[in-house]
């Protein structure tokens, strides 16, 4: 009877042991540099350069210096409206296909230093930086591997001055949390007056191996982004729709920039081997760069939430872009869509309603990873299952029949991604009704739906790589339906 007793005490504490052991990592995981990017999730796209002045979305390469002249150009107010607007951070064309810098590189005479701009004296990013750091902003760049100015652009020695390029903007500025290389590549263009086409072969050319190896070295906490990464993948359209179902995982060696991926852009790789998570860059306006023309057609607040639902929804980040004016200043009206855009997006979010309410899970890990750590606001506890549930759900007891209308959900994305598929129930009537149904969570979604009167909802994971992990779950009453 002793030994039976002993026997049954020591089954007893292994189990108890085994149920708090943490899960296992499932799959390639977020780096800390992806991870802090992550959490940024909204943050401004400036596209100015010699285009702001002629009118262009694409210059050829042969404009003259002197037609890049600001007249009251302002990286504080850039920085101010950013801030205002909620935003994280401000990536900004240092270089686009035009060739022309709005920094005074030494390694060409086609830029702000040659242009009448504080009688060639000025450098735009400088200005930026120091605008960032009074607002309390991150700064990236945007440096085009497509060079229609450069006369060497074809040749290797176009990858020698790409890259000095690169370095000055590494090592000049600062702290830079983003380093995107565009994915247009080759045509015509001027090629210091060769006026003619030239093609590079976007899988071999730019040896991009060697060029990531500057930015890890010289900027480590930088992420790197482009069609294939390494670090953020665009999500293949300039639309601003992130995919419904949408894995951080990608084969990356499979793409190159400038390929025709934009489905797996979208979705990832169910099996992808790296995280390689998609950001959603768009524009305010119909064009990248300013016109005139387009000071009327600015994106409405309305249009703007639709977009920040399409992307931070989808478990994407929202690049917006905002192209300043002649004057070098961001233009009225897309400010006042901004600051509308923001009170609109404060007013989906201001009723919190999961937080601290009771739920129940249909199976738990153990003491640490209990349901109540999906609506307690930290996001460093999660709610799991034992290694071999991935299957289970959470249910919430409102108290009393509540109007709710969003949910928003994340996985613990540290330890990978998870969930294939999920579903929310609420209870009418005394009868489960199914209001949604979703394929990928990710770092976060927020699905939308009409507003329903409740006091239980259940959330079920049906389908998980691994047990699933969840951080986050809250419900929210969003004015109108
Ligand atoms: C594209 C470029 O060709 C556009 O001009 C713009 O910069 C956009 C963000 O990326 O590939």
């Amino acid at each position: 009877m002793k030994k039976l007793l002993f026997i049954l005490s020591i089954a007893l504490f292994l189990t108890a042991c085994s149920e708090v052991l943490p899960p296992e990592p499932y799959g390639p995981l977020p780096s800390e540099r992806q991870l802090a990017w992550h959490e940024i999730e909204y943050y401004m796209f400036v596209h100015f350069t010699v285009n702001t002045f002629t009118d262009k979305e694409w210059g050829y390469g042969d404009e003259k210096e002197s037609v890049f002249n600001p007249s009251e150009l302002d990286c504080r107010q850039w920085a101010k409206v950013a801030r205002d607007a909620g935003m994280k951070g401000i990536i900004i064309t240092a270089k686009h296909h035009d060739g022309f810098c709005l920094w005074p590189s030494a390694f060409t005479g086609h830029s702000v230093k040659n242009s009448p701009w504080r009688d060639g004296k000025g450098d735009v990013l400088r200005d930026l930086r120091n605008a960032c750091d009074e607002y309390g902003l991150k700064m990236g760049v945007y440096l085009s591997p497509w060079d229609r100015n450069s006369a060497v652009y074809g040749t290797s020695e176009y990858l020698v001055y790409y890259r000095s390029q690169l370095n000055e903007l590494l090592t000049n500025y600062g702290d830079l949390f983003e380093v995107w290389f565009d994915g247009a590549n080759g045509g015509d263009g001027y090629y210091g007056g060769a006026r003619e086409t030239r093609t590079i072969d976007n899988k071999t050319y730019y040896d991009w191996t060697t060029t990531h190896k500057i930015v890890r070295e010289l900027q480590p906490s930088s992420v790197m982004f482009s069609d294939a990464g390494p670090d953020i993948r665009w999500v293949g359209n300039e639309n601003g729709m992130g995919s419904l179902t949408n894995w951080c995982l990608l084969k990356k060696d499979e793409m190159y920039p400038g390929g025709d991926f934009s489905k797996i852009l979208g979705e990832g790789h169910e099996d992808g081997n790296y995280w390689v998570p998609a950001e959603v860059d768009v524009s305010i306006r119909r064009g990248w760069f300013y016109h005139m023309s387009q000071d009327s057609v600015v994106r409405t607040a309305e249009n703007l939430l639709e977009l920040y639902y399409s992307s931070v929804g989808r478990n994407c980040n929202l690049l917006l872009n905002v192209p300043p004016d002649r004057r070098g200043l961001l233009h009225e009206n897309d400010v006042k869509s901004l600051m509308a855009f923001k009170e609109l997006r404060e007013k989906e979010f201001t009723s919190e309603i999961a937080r601290g309410k009771k739920v129940v899970s249909s199976s738990v890990r153990g003491k640490d990873y209990r349901s109540p750590n999906v609506n307690d606001g930290d996001p460093e506890t999660y709610w799991s299952t034992p290694d071999n549930i991935t299957s289970a759900s959470l249910t919430f007891d409102l108290g009393t029949d509540t109007e709710i209308n969003r949910i928003l959900l994340q996985e613990y994305i540290k330890l990978g991604q998870r969930v294939r598929k999920y579903a929310v129930d609420v209870l009418v009537d005394g009868q489960w009704k199914q209001i949604i149904e979703g394929t990928t969570i990710g770092y976060k979604v927020i699905r939308r739906f009409p507003v329903i009167k409740t006091s239980r909802i259940k959330v079920t994971f049906s389908d998980s790589k691994a047990c699933p992990l969840i951080s986050n779950i809250q419900l929210y009453h969003a004015p109108g339906d």
